[in-house]
């Protein structure tokens, strides 16, 4: 069974979740190095999934620091647009990482496609990738419906339009605790723990 490693880098560039993964490892005393803190580049993403894009990022993480690397590669499905922004979902924010632009942008694509379906899911892949060219995914989920105008500072990305199922607060209004419970990145890593034999 593989053990969690003493120290890795999280492969990612985006403060929210390099917040929200910190969080989650903290307990398992892994020490965490973020990959823009070693100066580490952007590597495009070139995939059209959310597992290879994590593999890609957490591979080239691994292979320039030489540490064991973790990727989070994640996005917000909506069903009436196709799945879109999915894999794309941080470019709808444009070149200046905009959310307020991004949600606007699916509340308008929502409106004009003069559907009453407001279903929505947030996917994550967590890819972990070792120097030797070992990896691995965990994948998870957290279904939802989006409201309109958006709600709550917490968070990051599109939480402010983004209600989970059953619940009545967005991500946006919710206690980073309140979401670890229940987020597709907090369910991926439930996963991760598992692969790592530590207790969920
Ligand atoms: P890295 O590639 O450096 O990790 P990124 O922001 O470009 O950062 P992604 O390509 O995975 O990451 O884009 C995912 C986008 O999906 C992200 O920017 C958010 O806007 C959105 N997203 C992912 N998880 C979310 C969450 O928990 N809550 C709200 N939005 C989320």
């Amino acid at each position: 069974m593989p053990q969690p490693p003493p120290r890795l880098v999280l492969a990612t560039h985006n403060p929210g979740k390099v917040r929200e993964i910190s969080a989650l490892l903290a307990p398992l005393g892994v020490g965490v190095i973020a990959a823009g803190d070693l100066g580490l580049p952007e590597p495009e993403e070139t995939e059209d999934s959310f597992a290879g894009n994590a593999l890609l990022k957490a591979r080239a993480a691994a292979s320039s620091s030489g540490l064991p690397a973790l990727s989070d590669d994640s996005g917000l499905e909506v069903a009436a647009l196709g799945g879109a922004p999915g894999v794309v979902s941080a470019r709808w924010a444009g070149p200046e990482k905009d959310f307020g632009v991004a949600m606007a942008r699916v509340e308008r694509e929502l409106a004009a496609s003069g559907t009453l379906d407001r279903s929505a899911r947030f996917v994550c892949a967590l890819a972990l990738a070792q120097p030797d060219g070992a990896q691995a995914v965990f994948e998870g989920q957290l279904r939802g419906a989006l409201t309109w105008p958006p709600r709550g500072k917490n968070g990051f990305g599109y939480d402010p339009i983004f209600v989970p199922e059953g619940q009545e607060k967005t991500c946006g209004e919710m206690t980073p605790e309140a979401k670890h419970a229940i987020s597709h990145r907090a369910m991926a890593f439930k996963k991760l723990l598992a692969f790592w034999g530590a207790p969920a």
